[in-house]
């Protein structure tokens, strides 16, 4: 047993020599390089929500534990700074380029730039809808039709066999960003079993506790038949009970709140009866980037897509899951 140890040992070290010495990979950034070589540019969408910023603390930490540089940007959710920030790390001549496209359309001659320098590129969270896939070399993130699919799901569940007609007020995520655009699909589709069930009225908060605060308190207004709000993501909900709640009413009971991501302060306004149903979305993508650039540098591919595996809270669940949840 110990002399096959011991072999294996003496055939990783000869690996590990050849990879030192030898030619670049083919498709790999910077070639033959060690970990602790490495340099990855990541240009994060900004600090939007709860989700973002454990995503980044995420990120960050997963780059420290492996011991490879990371160059950071923060782009305050505009697409012409995110921009900015890939092509310098062009400049830079990084290693791998790394992001979260805020919106989904208008990346193709920055990816196609980074290209050209021969520096991969990984998307993680949030999709592009190029044609041209060799622009990146995998997909790293949840399914948003599905969480959306979840969402619309539980309310056929809890809608069922209702009297009157249940109206329903979506506050959006980002304009153009693959989450609003996949989460809404996803609700429209699972609601669709039921005509009893409508979206009277669907408005964007941006992903921010403020603008859902603001669109939710104008669209109860405009729609005072409205007892349910789909919320894009936690933080909007959260800005959804101030509204409600300063117009005198009950979140949770007079107006129904469901709503993606599953962070710390979504669960607990969840376990405290003020959310009803939150569906997850994991912002822990870290461990699994650098496991793709490790595998990269390593000249092996990885798939197309990579999906991130999540559940659903209820009331009940979210009380037992609070006390160990990490963000
Ligand atoms: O749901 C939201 C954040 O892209 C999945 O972005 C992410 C979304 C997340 O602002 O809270």
């Amino acid at each position: 047993m110990k002399k096959t140890i011991g072999l294996f040992a003496a055939g990783a070290l000869v690996l590990a020599l050849s990879a030192c010495g030898g030619a670049a990979p083919a498709g790999t950034g910077g070639g033959a390089k060690s970990l602790d070589q490495l340099v990855v540019g990541f240009a994060q969408v900004g600090a939007e929500s709860g989700w973002r910023t454990a995503n980044t603390k995420d990120i960050q930490a997963a780059f420290a534990d492996a011991k490879i540089k990371l160059q950071f940007s923060d782009a305050q959710q505009k697409q012409e700074n995110q921009i900015k920030a890939i092509r310098s790390y062009i400049q830079q001549k990084v290693d791998y380029i790394a992001f979260s496209p805020v919106v989904q359309t208008g990346w193709d001659a920055v990816l196609n730039e980074a290209k050209a320098a021969n520096i991969p590129v990984v998307l993680t969270d949030r999709a592009v809808d190029s044609k041209d896939t060799s622009l990146y070399k995998t997909f790293l993130g949840s399914d948003f039709v599905l969480e959306g699919k979840k969402a619309g799901e539980w309310l056929l569940a809890d809608a069922k066999g209702a009297s009157a007609p249940v109206n329903v007020i979506q506050l959006e995520g980002t304009t153009g960003s693959a989450p609003a655009i996949d989460r809404a699909t996803g609700f429209a589709d699972a609601i669709k079993a039921d005509t009893n069930i409508k979206v009277v009225a669907s408005q964007t908060g941006d992903f921010t506790r403020a603008g859902g605060k603001q669109v939710a308190e104008a669209l109860l207004k405009s729609h005072p038949e409205a007892t349910v709000i789909y919320a894009h993501n936690d933080d909007m909900g959260l800005g959804a009970i101030e509204a409600i709640e300063a117009a005198g009413k009950v979140p949770g009971k007079d107006i129904k709140i469901i709503t993606v991501d599953a962070v710390h302060d979504g669960m607990q306004a969840l376990a405290d009866g003020k959310i009803n149903f939150i569906v997850e979305c994991s912002p822990l993508l870290g461990k699994q980037l650098i496991e793709i650039i490790t595998k990269l540098n390593a000249g092996e591919t990885v798939p197309a897509r990579i999906v991130t595996e999540e559940g659903t809270f209820t009331q009940e669940q979210a009380k037992a899951a609070l006390p160990n949840r990490k963000y």
